[in-house]
């Protein structure tokens, strides 16, 4: 697991030690508010970095680490923004009579203005430099090229320090390159050996390994630490959503085989609507702990799904109108339905295998869902299960209606989607109107989206085995990568 980044308080201006210079460590710097904590605060995957819109958020320097188990894959150090960089530029210049000079003039500045007020974001920013940093420099190409930005570049070209530039144009959020970006470009290619657009906000995780994958070639040295930690993060991320997946099945099996079981008191109907109001509230527990789990596991530790993440009202089981919207439109479900009504009565391996046989039935079966499947049924059983006079029992649940089952499979999969592609840097609020579970099914075979409502069925009649949830949890996987899919489509190419 992704250990959180923590910050090392303080930052030494001393060269780093042997051992230390194999770890890549990079300065993220620029103007005020171009996005350099955002950047960060993905790279190392920490959703507590301050981030905010207000310009000189960040006043000192801080260091992060991005931990797997006890390695330390890399560290970036968060610094304030250039306060006067052509002051601190004339004042180096005065002090350089040829290029060699200048990395010791930019240290010595540092020594000699630490303590100045004027100059202590300058200094903060420059420090890890001077102590061994690469420098990944963030500019907004929203914004117009001017002559206060040159100042920045030579400086951090003075410090003769690895270097990539990332063009974040801050107010896009589609595949348009920054409106200034055309000035941009030539002026940082002069000075940057790589030139990248990241999104910091919206950068689907390959973007964040093809960033990485440029770091490691502007430095040598860094190059395997670096390939070794993408190789890591790669891992770990296929372990979050096979964990992801199995969680899945395991809420799909409890909330569809949920069961209540109701003392009689009173009249039929009035313990009916008291066992919908409890029934419901087990499922809002169950969702709001699968929130929690999957958000925890993909490293986001403050996501306030509270304010953001509609839940089930206590009147959605009643009224399929609430609920309908979350899993698949009826004619989508009739349909599949019916292949997974025919996949069901041919062996199980079938349903992984998949046969000329078996799309055979799917096209014979084809009307046959609409009536058995959901056609006109509470979501939930609701019957006597005990007779014995002075015991009587009625038991609400499981969950007997397809569409139900849909619906409450397509809610958890949107939460899985909403965790996955979110970036740490993002402090939004979670957009309820993302993508369909009708709409991630049709980049699936279709073999696959008839599995999906197979095991469904499966579930409205009984628990699955171990090898079952397998099946079920492999296909969720597929079903996942076809959510990410979806949003690396919709994303910012990376050069
Ligand atoms: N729309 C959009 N907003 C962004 C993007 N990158 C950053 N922001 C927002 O811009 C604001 C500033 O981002 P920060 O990461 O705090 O910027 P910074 O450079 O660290 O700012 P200072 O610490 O103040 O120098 C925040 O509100 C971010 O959410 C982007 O690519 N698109
Ligand atoms: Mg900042």
């Amino acid at each position: 697991m992704t250990q959180p980044a923590s910050p090392t308080d303080s930052l030494r201006s001393q060269p780093r030690s042997d051992a230390q210079a194999t770890l890549p460590m990079f300065a993220v710097v620029g103007h005020p508010n171009q996005g350099k904590s955002s950047v960060v605060s993905t790279l190392v995957q920490d959703d507590h970095i301050a981030v905010s819109p207000v310009s000189g958020t960040t006043r000192q320097a801080h260091q992060y680490r991005l931990m797997l188990g006890e390695d330390t894959l890399y560290e970036l150090v968060d610094t304030p923004g250039f306060q006067r960089p052509r002051q601190v530029l004339d004042w180096c210049a005065a002090r350089s009579e040829q290029a060699a000079d200048r990395p010791r003039a930019l240290a010595t500045f540092v020594t000699t203005h630490k303590q100045d007020p004027r100059f202590a974001d300058d200094c903060a920013l420059l420090e890890p430099i001077l102590a061994g940093a690469g420098i990944v420099y963030v500019v907004d190409t929203d914004q117009p090229f001017d002559a206060a930005f040159e100042a920045e570049l030579t400086l951090l070209s003075w410090s003769g320090q690895p270097r990539l530039a990332l063009l974040n144009p801050m107010s896009r959020a589609d595949n348009e390159p920054g409106r200034h970006e055309a000035s941009w470009r030539p002026a940082l290619q002069q000075y940057f050996s790589l030139v990248r657009v990241f999104n910091p906000l919206l950068a689907p995780f390959e973007q964040h390994l093809t960033l990485l994958r440029g770091m490691a070639e502007i430095h040598p040295p860094w190059r395997e630490s670096l390939l070794r930690g993408i190789d890591a993060l790669q891992q770990q991320r296929r372990a979050r959503h096979q964990q992801a997946a199995d969680l899945l099945v395991d809420y799909l099996q409890a909330v569809l085989r949920f069961e209540l079981q109701l003392p009689v008191s009173g009249p039929r109907e009035a313990l009916h609507n008291a066992g919908l109001n409890q029934y419901n509230r087990e499922l809002q527990r169950h969702e709001r702990q699968l929130q929690d789990t999957l958000a925890r596991l993909y490293g986001h530790r403050q996501l306030d799904w509270a304010n953001e993440w509609q839940s089930l009202r206590s009147n959605d089981l009643t009224d399929a109108h609430e609920w309908r919207a979350w899993g698949l439109p009826r004619k989508k479900l009739a349909s599949l339905s019916a292949g997974a009504g025919a996949l069901g009565g041919l062996a199980v391996d079938a349903a992984t295998g998949g046969t000329s046989l078996f799309l055979g039935t799917l096209v014979g079966g084809a009307l046959g869902g609409l009536a058995g499947g959901f056609a006109g049924r509470h979501p939930l059983t609701f019957e006597l299960v005990s007779r014995v006079p002075g015991y009587e029992m009625w038991q609400l649940g499981p969950v007997s209606s397809l569409e139900f089952a849909t619906a409450l499979t397509g809610r958890a999969l949107r939460i899985w989607y909403q965790v996955r592609v979110r970036n740490h840097a993002r402090r939004d609020a979670l957009l309820l109107a993302s993508q369909e579970l009708a709409h991630w099914l049709d980049g699936l075979p279709r073999k696959q989206q008839v599995q999906l409502l197979f095991w469904l069925r499966k579930l409205l009649k009984r628990r699955l085995d171990e090898t079952e949830k397998g099946q079920l949890q492999t296909l969720l996987l597929a079903l996942g990568e076809q959510m990410e899919l979806d949003n690396e489509s919709s994303q910012p190419p990376t050069s």
